[in-house]
């Protein structure tokens, strides 16, 4: 293994000692060719613009790498308190253009490859999606390290390196088919691997007890079987700050003893097939987004995750205060990012204990002044129990631990509640039953300082409904953090145009201070100003058709209204209820109420988890509605439904400038946050949403008139459950009824009969969960005044420009800001050189 430090031969000047890199159009020219040339070893015959792109992308990494360095060193000088964001997903997208932002090197780059005879737009699209997340949760993580970067926060992100991403969707006759996404495959100039850093984790063995030189009790783990952590770092820069931090990614190989053993007993080939096996706990991303996840192999990936990255910091912290742990609360904090990376808090414990010799008091004190954790959904399918049967076989001293931890916990409770067994039950960390369970949500709790939601209204659920027992116990620990997303990424460089023209009009402080925006308020009453914001929504909706027509042969108006709902799929989200709405609008083409029409494309995208049977019926529904009504010539331009494949990081940044109009429907109390919704409110699509996570919060912002709201309350929701009668209100409703009599009738499935039966009557039934029958009406007449609305071009231009100038608060530097100061204390450290 590569050590940190080697002996050099004589004294001679520092290796390490650079001229800084420069920012000019020449500077670029010559390091592309350089690269292009001779690391690449390509010439003009070279088709690809992959090489090109890389070329590039290795010129700007060094600028990132220089930076990267500068921050490390003032860090370290200045011994300063860090975070670090634990999270299984991090969603990070493309890399390049973000980089070339953030360095401020964007024209000079253009102008670069323009002279070169390259097309900056090609390269830019020939970067793969480094997709390790599913959806809104993995994208969050990514928003809030490039925020920590801008402002200036000593922030680590840790997580796995999947060599296989989300999977990429086909559409294959209507149904979703999944392809493995082999991301790394042309390599990754991005990051580094730093093998020196490698930590082992163990698995498996049994826990024995020993006795030190002095006598002192131990436990040992032992007889187990390891693997190695190898870390892959990525720098994430700050907004032309100096700042580079660091995304810190795990990948698992084989021990180099473990092969030996057997290649000394003459199994060649065993030996290297066990590698095999360590290397296929970091191998692939589980596509569940808010679904059960109960395999082995997923628990092997958290508590590699989890052990990597606290031996990580802790054998940082030795390495300066050598066994000192007196001050390591002050200046360490560790933010989970769900439940998914909880056993962190087993860990750190055996960690402090078993090789650091701490006593558990003490031990437990650290632990519970230095975790924080992220609760990201209520959906009890989504809520982590691992089965201890499980837990012991694979980490028999984590599961000891765990039991200790409830030991003192329930003694606490018992404490409080003196003779109140239910709640005992109620609130152990260990669900007794057929099977026994660890649950990791109280683990999480118990271990922890905080526990935040990250939306109003989903905090004050987590309070009252699924964490009541523990509110009621430390009502302290528990806060809100609204979520946002970065407006670097999400503004400045997916819609360069719109940001131009607000940087003309506001000046450019927005980008770092969204709160800015609110100036565009005073221009709602200026022609010139309206319509230029007009043109510029109309050319973005352009370029997102030009990319569709990439990908199928479709015409979309640019006169219509585009309705475009992209999320995961899953019955919460609703796609159903917007399904149900177009073919109303189809049925009422069809009888010819058509006066007054507006154009509509419905535009849908999103991958379903490849066991979710439901989502993925959704899916093949939606493709089949669509070659009904887009070859029907009755329909022409009224009415489109298009379904986007593949949806991910880079399509929404073609997207959401592009939209009109964002669905946001989820049943109320089941989206925690939304995060989409943020997108595409900050680009000027107006909302229709139900009063749901942080919808609620964005029509606060931009007020009752600029937001179409529809729908059951969350009360009104859980009220209605009792006597939920869909097939009541059908019949009550003569137009709900005709969009029934078509899916019932077969007509869009006529070949294939029967296939959309578990859908229909999940819908019909009184048991359906997301009571998407009960909103049907609401949301029709909603959709009614979202056409009004649009048909008068300049109301619809200042509603558009209002949820701009009042999406400041969905930004991350609002949110990451807020954990700073209220959970995690850093200060700001700004780069020396
Ligand atoms: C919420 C979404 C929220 C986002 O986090 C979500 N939670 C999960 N996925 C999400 O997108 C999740 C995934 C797996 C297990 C548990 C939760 O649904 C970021 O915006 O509303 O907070």
């Amino acid at each position: 293994m590569p050590q940190n430090t080697f002996t050099k031969s004589k004294p001679c000047e520092s290796i390490t000692d650079l001229p800084s890199l420069g920012l000019e159009k020449e500077d670029f020219i010559t390091d592309f060719k350089r690269y292009y040339s001779y690391r690449l070893g390509r010439d003009e015959h070279c088709r690809s613009p992959h090489y090109a792109y890389e070329a590039l992308s290795l010129a700007v990494s060094d600028r990132l790498v220089e930076r990267w360095k500068n921050t490390y060193n003032t860090y370290r000088e200045s011994d300063c308190k860090k975070a670090y964001y634990l999270s299984m997903e991090f969603l990070m997208g493309r890399t390049l253009s973000n980089a070339m932002l953030n360095l401020g090197i964007t024209g000079a780059v253009a102008e670069a490859m323009y002279d070169l005879g390259l097309e900056i737009e090609e390269l830019i699209e020939s970067e793969p999606d480094a997709g390790l997340g599913n959806g809104g949760l993995g994208r969050l993580a990514a928003c809030f390290i490039d925020s920590c970067a801008t402002l200036q926060l000593p922030v680590t992100g840790y997580g796995l390196r999947y060599e296989y991403g989300m999977f990429s969707q086909v559409i294959v006759n209507g149904e979703q088919v999944e392809r493995p996404d082999h991301w790394l495959k042309n390599g990754n100039v991005w990051e580094i691997e730093r093998p020196e850093y490698t930590h082992r984790i163990k698995f498996g063995g049994r826990v024995e007890q020993s006795v030190n030189e002095r006598g002192v009790k131990r436990r040992s783990w032992v007889d187990t079987t390891d693997i190695l952590a190898v870390p892959y770092d990525t720098p994430i820069p700050g907004y032309q700050n100096g700042t580079v931090n660091t995304l810190r990614l795990w990948k698992a190989t084989a021990t180099e003893e473990f092969n030996l053993e057997e290649f000394n007993a003459g199994d060649y080939a065993e030996s290297v097939a066990a590698k095999n096996t360590a290397e296929n706990i970091s191998m692939v991303l589980y596509p569940n987004d808010a679904n059960e996840n109960g395999k082995s192999l997923r628990l092997q990936q958290q508590y590699l995750l989890a052990s990597a990255s606290l031996q990580d910091i802790v054998a940082n912290w030795v390495g300066r205060h050598g066994n000192n742990f007196t001050h390591f609360a002050e200046k360490n904090c560790f933010q989970l990012n769900d439940t998914h990376p909880s056993v962190a808090v087993a860990e750190l414990m055996r960690i402090l204990m078993d090789t650091h010799g701490l006593k558990w008091a003490k031990a437990w004190e650290i632990t519970r002044q230095t975790m924080a954790y992220t609760n990201h959904t209520l959906l009890p399918e989504a809520l982590e129990k691992w089965s201890v049967s499980l837990f012991e076989r694979l980490l028999p001293r984590l599961m000891e631990i765990i039991y200790e931890i409830n030991a003192h916990f329930l003694a606490e409770v018992a404490l409080h509640w003196p003779g109140d067994n239910e709640r005992l039950a109620r609130m152990s960390l260990i669900e007794e039953g057929s099977e026994k369970k660890v649950r990791m949500a109280y683990l999480a709790i118990v271990g922890s300082f905080s526990v935040n939601g990250v939306a109003e209204l989903h905090s004050k659920l987590l309070q009252e409904g699924l964490f009541k027992d523990f509110y009621d116990l430390w009502p302290d620990k528990f806060n809100n953090k609204t979520n946002g997303v970065t407006p670097r990424r999400w503004l400045a460089a997916c819609n360069p145009e719109l940001a131009k023209f607000i940087t003309e009009m506001i000046g450019d402080k927005w980008i770092t201070d969204l709160s800015e925006l609110k100036k565009l308020e005073n221009f709602v009453n200026d022609k010139k100003f309206c319509k230029k914001w007009y043109e510029l929504q109309q050319n973005a909706k352009q370029r997102l058709i030009d990319y569709k027509k990439t990908e199928f042969d479709i015409d979309l108006n640019v006169n219509a209204l585009f309705d475009v709902q992209v999320k995961r799929f899953h019955e919460y989200k609703r796609q159903l209820l917007n399904v149900l709405h177009v073919i109303h609008l189809y049925d009422r083409i069809k009888r010819g109420d058509t006066e007054n029409w507006t154009d509509r494309c419905v535009l849908i995208g999103g991958k379903a988890a490849p066991g979710y049977y439901m989502a993925k019926r959704i899916i093949k529904l939606i493709n089949n509605i669509s070659d009904v009504i887009n070859n029907d010539p009755d329909v022409g331009e009224k009415l489109k439904l298009v379904f986007m494949p593949n949806y991910r990081v880079s399509a929404m940044e073609k997207i959401c400038p592009g939209a009109d109009l964002s669905e946001q429907i989820s049943t109320a109390g089941k989206e925690a946050s939304g995060t989409g919704n943020m997108k595409f409110m900050m680009n000027g699509a107006l909302t229709i949403g139900t009063l749901d996570g942080a919808n609620i919060e964005i029509r606060e912002e931009v007020g009752d008139d600029n937001f179409f709201l529809f729908g059951l309350t969350e009360d009104e929701v859980e009220d209605l459950r009792h006597h939920y009668d869909p097939v009541n209100m059908i019949n009550q409703d003569e137009d709900l009824q005709r969009v029934m009599n078509l899916l019932e009738c077969g007509h869009f499935n006529q070949f294939e009969p029967g296939i959309f039966d578990d859908v229909i009557n999940s819908i019909k039934s009184s048991g359906d969960p997301w009571m998407t029958i009960a909103d049907f009406r609401s949301f029709v007449n909603a959709q009614k005044r979202v056409e009004a609305a649009y048909q008068d071009k300049d109301l619809w231009t200042r509603m558009s420009i209002i949820n701009t100038a009042n999406s400041g608060k969905f930004s991350t530097d609002r949110t990451i800001k807020n954990y700073s100061d209220e959970i995690w204390n850093l200060e700001p450290v700004a780069i020396s050189k």
